[in-house]
């Protein structure tokens, strides 16, 4: 999978990339990630991305012509499953749009700042536009940078075990259940019996019991359909 990212702020996502699962993926050659500094792709000696709004009020707006020159740059060399707007009026991030994104191969991430980008750059480029939540960021690269985790984790062979992604919460709208480790005791409280006991069916189906409760408590939503 190849994403690339278009930022007014490259250096902000210069490291959420390189820890962990992610930058495993990375070093495996089943993830890239490339980021673009839009700046590049102004036409002015100021190097300006962003302008006055038309019928006036505060905040700016990123201009056309930067946004269109890069992408049509970048579409030179490539062909792409999908170029992603990361905006607080786009579709909600969930567990099944991330599971859909991940069998797919090319994206641009294009991350919106101040008062968001120039209508015309949606209607003729965007094909999804993705929120993470109902607040308010003040530019789109935080959001970029849940994403491309919660996309890499799923790629076939970053986990090392296949099957853990599986089990997360949500693969089957429910929560996860708790888990325990090293001691058997902590202060006071003590590991459930039952995970103790090896009996593997037993486990299984009070986990299930547990993340159905656990589910029912904290986020009943997601048992509704
Ligand atoms: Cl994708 N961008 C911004 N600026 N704010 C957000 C968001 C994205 N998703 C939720 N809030």
């Amino acid at each position: 999978m190849r994403i690339d990212i278009i930022t007014v702020l490259p250096d902000l996502l210069e490291s959420p990339f390189n820890h962990s699962i992610l930058k495993r993926a990375k070093e495996k050659g089943l993830l890239e990630v490339n980021l673009i500094n839009l700046r590049d792709f102004s036409t002015s000696k100021q190097k300006q991305v962003d302008d006055y709004q038309y019928g006036g009020g505060a905040g700016m707006v990123m201009m056309c012509e930067p946004i269109s020159n890069c992408i049509e740059h970048l579409k030179k060399d490539r062909s792409y499953d999908e170029i992603i707007y990361m905006t607080p009026d786009g579709e909600l991030m969930n567990q099944k749009m991330m599971n859909t994104l991940s069998l797919k191969g090319n994206f641009i991430i294009l991350c919106g700042h101040y008062k968001g980008i120039d209508e015309r750059i949606r209607q003729l480029y965007i094909t999804k536009e993705i929120s993470i939540g109902d607040y308010v960021l003040s530019g789109g690269e935080l959001a970029a940078a849940i994403f491309v985790d919660a996309i890499g984790r799923l790629l076939p062979g970053v986990l090392n075990d296949e099957t853990s992604a599986l089990f997360d919460s949500f693969q089957d709208d429910l929560l996860s259940p708790p888990v325990y480790t090293r001691p058997e005791t902590f202060k006071y409280l003590k590991v459930p019996e039952i995970l103790l006991s090896g009996h593997e069916k037993k486990i299984n189906e009070w986990r299930h019991e547990q993340a159905l409760e656990r589910t029912k408590t904290r986020r009943p939503d997601l048992l509704k359909d």
